[in-house]
This record gives C-alpha cells, sequence and structure tokens, in this order.
C-alpha cells in the first residue's frame, strides 16, 4: 500500500499516466504507514484520533488563486483538476504571471460561518482547508511571505482565521493542508522556479526553511488548536525534511492529526487519495477523500456532483469498509461554494441526522465487502442494512451469518416497524414493503444476541434471485496470471483505478467460490478489455460451461456470455480462461450473474 501511495504520488509529477502494482504490495502491514510505531492503534483511537475514527466524516476544501481562474487561462478552459492550472502539464502559466492573479482577488461572498453551518447541517465533524496549496498561494496572514491573501489581494481578510473561529463556534473540529513539497511559485521548492530572485541556483533547502517551515509554524501556533494538518505529495522528499517538520507540528500542535501524506511514515492515518471507496475492509485508521464533483477546486464547467445518495452511499461504505470520508468542496471565484454542492449535502445531512447510529462510531461490515443491495455499518449489538437498491419482490437476502437475530426492523424518524424474516440454509430472508418508505436510503435494523465484533459470518459472495452479483477479480484466486492494480487518470487528476487480470496463457485461471440462494439459469456478463475479439470460457464445479466470442475495446466493458445454470443451491466455483485472443493485451476485471426476470 505504501509503495503504492508512493509510486502514485512520483507519478503524479512525473508524465507517467498507469502504474501497476502487484497484489502482494497490497499487503504490507498498515502500521508501518502510520509512523508512530510505539502508539498502538487502539491508544490513538482513545487519544487524538478519537474524532477521525467516530466522527468518520469531514469536509475538505481546496480555495486558492485557481478557484478564481475556474478552470480558464487565457480564454482557454483546461479540463482537469482545477488547482493544477498553472502547471506546465496544464496551461503552463509562468510563475510571475500567475502570482498577478492575486492582484484582483476578491472574493467577497466568502462567508465563513455560512461554511461551517453547511459543514454542520451535512452531519460533518470538522474541516480540512487548503492553507496553501502547489500554487505557493497562503490563503492566511503569513509574515513568511507576501504571496498571501492578506498581503496581496484587495480581499486582504484572513479567511483561516474566520473559518477556524466559526467551526470552534460551532463544536466543529478544524485543520489545514499544506502542501510541503511542491510550491510551483518558490524557488527550490519542487515544481518551483530552479533560479532565485538573483539568478542564482535555488535549493530546496532555503525553501523548506525560508517558507515551508516557517509557514507551517504560522498555521501551527497562529489559529489556535488544529485537529488536523494535512500535508500531500511528499514525493522524493528527504526524510530529514518530513521528521523536522512532522517533529515540529507535534509540538506546537499535540492533538493535530497528520495523515501519511507527509510521507516517510510519519503521519497518524493512511490517506487514499484515489476519489474512490475501497472494495474490501481495511484495519487501523484511515480516510478516503473525494470530491463532491470531478475536480477537487472550482471549475466552471464541473457541474458533474454527486446526488444526495451517491454522497450517502459513498459515505455509509467507506464506514463499511473500516474507514472515514473526507468530502471536498470548492468555492467558486466569489468565494461561496457552489449552489448545488450546497443542496446536495444538505439533503445528504438531513438523512444523517434521521439516521446517526449507521453513522456516528460505527464499525466495519464483518463481510468485509459492499452487498449487491448496499452495505453494512454495525454498532453494539446491531447490524444496520443500508439498501441503496430497494428490492423489487419484497425481499432482501442476507447470506453467510450464523448469529441468532433477536429482531429486525425498518428504521424511520417516525417510529421503526418490525420486520419479519425467514431462514434458508445460510440465508436470512427479509420480508420487505414492496415501495420503500424512505426517498434516498432504506436502513435495516437486524439486532443479534451478540456484539457484531464476535459475529461469525462467512463472507463467500452471493448469487442472489433477485440482484445482480458482481464478483470482482480481488475476490478471486488466480492461477498461472497477474493480477495487479492499475491507475490511469481520465481528465487530467481525476483517477480511476481497477483491479485486473492479465499476462493470460493456456493454463491461466481465474476462480470465484460462490454461495447461491437459488438453483437455476443466470445470465453471465464478463467485464474485460483487450484487442478485436476475444473468446472466454467459464466453467462451474457442476461442470457447466458457457463459451463465447464477443468484442473487445481499450476500455473495460461488460459483454453477455450467455446463459450459466447453477443446477443446486449452496457454494459452487466459477473458474474463468481466455480461449482465444491476444493474451498480452486482454485483461479481466470482473463477473456479473443476473438473476433472469
Ligand atoms: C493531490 C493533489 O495534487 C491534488 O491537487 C489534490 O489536492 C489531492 C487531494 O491531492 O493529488 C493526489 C495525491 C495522491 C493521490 C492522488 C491524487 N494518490 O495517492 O492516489
Amino acid at each position: 500500500m505504501k509503495h503504492f501511495i508512493i509510486n502514485c504520488l512520483v507519478m503524479v509529477l512525473s508524465a507517467s499516466f498507469v502504474c501497476a502494482q502487484k497484489k502482494d504490495d497490497k499487503k504490507v502491514n498498515m502500521s508501518e504507514m502510520w509512523g508512530e510505531k510505539n502508539v498502538s492503534v487502539q491508544s490513538l483511537k482513545n487519544g487524538k484520533a478519537k474524532l477521525f475514527d467516530e466522527g468518520n466524516f469531514g469536509m475538505f476544501i481546496h480555495w486558492g488563486l485557481y478557484s478564481k481562474l475556474a478552470g480558464v487561462w487565457n480564454d482557454k478552459t483546461y479540463y482537469g483538476i482545477g488547482e493544477w492550472i498553472m502547471n506546465p502539464r496544464v496551461a503552463d502559466i509562468p510563475p510571475v504571471e500567475y502570482m498577478k492573479i492575486a492582484e484582483d482577488y476578491n472574493p467577497q461572498n466568502f462567508d465563513a460561518k455560512k461554511i461551517a453551518q453547511l459543514a454542520k447541517n451535512s452531519g460533518m465533524k470538522y474541516i480540512i482547508i487548503t492553507s496553501k496549496h502547489h500554487e505557493g498561494f497562503a490563503m492566511f496572514d503569513s509574515e513568511v511571505s507576501n504571496f498571501n491573501i492578506v498581503d496581496a489581494t484587495p480581499f486582504a481578510r484572513d479567511p483561516m482565521k474566520e473559518l477556524s473561529a466559526a467551526c470552534h463556534e460551532l463544536g466543529l473540529s478544524f485543520g489545514f493542508y499544506y502542501s510541503h513539497n511542491q510550491d510551483w511559485t518558490t524557488p527550490g521548492a519542487t515544481g518551483g522556479p530552479e533560479l532565485d530572485e538573483d539568478g542564482k541556483k535555488a535549493k530546496f533547502k532555503d525553501y523548506f526553511y525560508n517558507k515551508c517551515k516557517p509557514q507551517v509554524k504560522e498555521i501551527c501556533t497562529n489559529y489556535g488548536a488544529i485537529d488536523f494538518v494535512w500535508f500531500d505529495t511528499p514525493g522524493d522528499m528527504k526524510k530529514e525534511y518530513v521528521v523536522e517538520l512532522a517533529t515540529m507540528v507535534r509540538e506546537l500542535q499535540p492533538n493535530a492529526m497528520m495523515c501519511s501524506r507527509v510521507g516517510h511514515g510519519m503521519g497518524d492515518y493512511s490517506s487514499n487519495g484515489d476519489m474512490e471507496v475501497p472494495t474490501q475492509n481495511i484495519e487501523g485508521l484511515w480516510e478516503t477523500c473525494d470530491t463532491n464533483n470531478d475536480s477537487w477546486s472550482y471549475a466552471w464547467y464541473d457541474n458533474n456532483f454527486k446526488s444526495p445518495k451517491e454522497i450517502l452511499n459513498r459515505l455509509i461504505s467507506t464506514v463499511g469498509r473500516g474507514g472515514t470520508y473526507l468530502f471536498n468542496v470548492g468555492p467558486g471565484p466569489d468565494g461561496a461554494i457552489p449552489e448545488i454542492g450546497v443542496k446536495f449535502l444538505k439533503e445528504a445531512g438531513d438523512w444523517i441526522e434521521k439516521y446517526p447510529q449507521v453513522v456516528y462510531n460505527a464499525g466495519a461490515s464483518p463481510w468485509k465487502h459492499a452487498l449487491p443491495w448496499g452495505d453494512v455499518t454495525t454498532q453494539e449489538n446491531s447490524l444496520f442494512l443500508s439498501v441503496f437498491d430497494w428490492p423489487q419482490d419484497g425481499k432482501l437476502y442476507l447470506p453467510g451469518i450464523d448469529a441468532k437475530i433477536t429482531s429486525a426492523s425498518l428504521l424511520s424518524d417516525n417510529g421503526s416497524k418490525k420486520i419479519s424474516f425467514t431462514k434458508n440454509k445460510d440465508w436470512t430472508i427479509f420480508d420487505l414493503p414492496f415501495k420503500s418508505s424512505e426517498s434516498l436510503i432504506s436502513v435495516i435494523e437486524v439486532k443479534l444476541e451478540t456484539k457484531t465484533e464476535k459475529v461469525k459470518v462467512d463472507t463467500t459472495l452471493g448469487v442472489y434471485p433477485n440482484i445482480d452479483a458482481l464478483l470482482r477479480v480481488e475476490f478471486s484466486e488466480v492461477q498461472n496470471a497477474v493480477e495487479s492494480e492499475i491507475k490511469w487518470m481520465e481528465k487530467f487528476g481525476e483517477w480511476k483505478h481497477a483491479n485486473q487480470v492479465s499476462e493470460w496463457n493456456n493454463d491461466s485461471k481465474v476462480t470465484w467460490t460462490v454461495n447461491v440462494q437459488q438453483p437455476g439459469y443466470y445470465y453471465l456478463d464478463l467485464n474485460y478489455k483487450g484487442n478485436d475479439r476475444l473468446v472466454w470460457k467459464t466453467v462451474t464445479d457442476e461442470g457447466v460451461r458457457v463459451q463465447n466470442q464477443q468484442a473487445a475495446t481499450e476500455k473495460y466493458q461488460f459483454y453477455n456470455m450467455g446463459i450459466i445454470e447453477f443446477k443446486t443451491a449452496g457454494k459452487h466455483t466459477i473458474s474463468v480462461s481466455l480461449v482465444e485472443g491476444d493474451p498480452q493485451t486482454s485483461s479481466l476485471k470482473a463477473v456479473m450473474i443476473k438473476p433472469i426476470k
């Protein structure tokens, strides 16, 4: 994991677009990432990580000079993450010209109280905001560099003072993002000009001691108690600098949590930065950071906002995997958060207010992965089944649980309603009303005789009679082929990733074990990419074979293979292999098994 994240950080700096990682690399002990080797996760959770661990939901804000540009330079729109606009890989704006933007930057509609109130109403427990991003512009009053919002702009206010005060007033926690390695307008910093004002070659050391460290000292002294210092993109920053910086933060703000992106294992928790919810549970303290549309910072064209349901889905799934969700908004040129983003967040917040037990202090799902209809979070003796896809036939199937259920009820803010359930082998089948009473996500509370952390769950993937089951390769056994995680950018800086199996040969095979609820016929779809046409063969342990040729493109897509039969209920294996086609360019991502209606 560590190597993986660092590879990707390096990749953000370099020009390569894809990085692959062997599955085994991912199994690195997570504790290596927290840095503080002597501090156990449990004592962190009882101490300064309590808010992070139990709150599970925070607001991230990307705000800087780039917000004024909104994705446009010299009348041309640059698509991709807006805060990278000055970078040579985007609009390539010379530092001197970029710095001039500050001269008429006046985000008059910035309202700290409104933003803090939005975070609170949205159910978030803290705010982490960019005090300085890669552009090098300080969004706070800095004695260290005049390139800051108070000295260099007509706005002339310190919005960080206002926001930290507003957060504290509302009982929210507060923290800063600070780009410690990259600073594109400061000589000597990574990505910065090579020569200083006197035309001499600048060193990283100069940037570090003249800007980075003193500015981090400022954000750690001038804003009261802060709860996070979120460093980013350490790249190949030398360990001695990272240690010096992290040590200073620990001295000045002993309660501030630092994320793993400080570098060299000095963080308190791991930050996964791929805008995606992991598919498998992860132990320890970690967060997924994600954004409310596609770019982190405001871009005029980017109105691809996640719906309230999507926000909740991602939040609940992150908590279900054992993590914390950091959700970003980008204020516009005027300093205000775009209206759609505000509206959707508030709707998500209204839902959380009705069902706080699903999110706050909730534990991970004992299934260790999402279920086709939704996801599970836990608390004491209760399983909370958050149903994202309400079943049309009045039945909700839950596989593999071997524990006495004392009650099941459909929650709602005007009283919960008991629901009946039956057992069928190792499946529990709940009887649901045909129509959900909740427009976003319905929650069923299943109370067990024992605490959920003691409960044994068979995590085998199910094949369901009433909903499509997705089997990803990360849940399979791979023989004679290579499973790896690939990452790529769709728009610039917009990361997508996939676990995939490639490097096929005649003996290659990918096998899933599944738990089939009802025997019968199902459609079988494969998700793959490749060239030209491919022939795939799927065989079950009952000797049923589905073999077919379909087209292939360079993008992962689902293709219908035909009908597969499970003759009996219970555990089965299904194995997929490549029969014809280029083994070098073909890669398989997942299998889908769909009930036939
Ligand atoms: C970094 C920044 O470059 C970006 O502008 C934004 O602030 C984001 C939150 O963080 O981008 C990253 C860093 C790491 C990964 C992906 C994007 N990663 O590890 O996958």
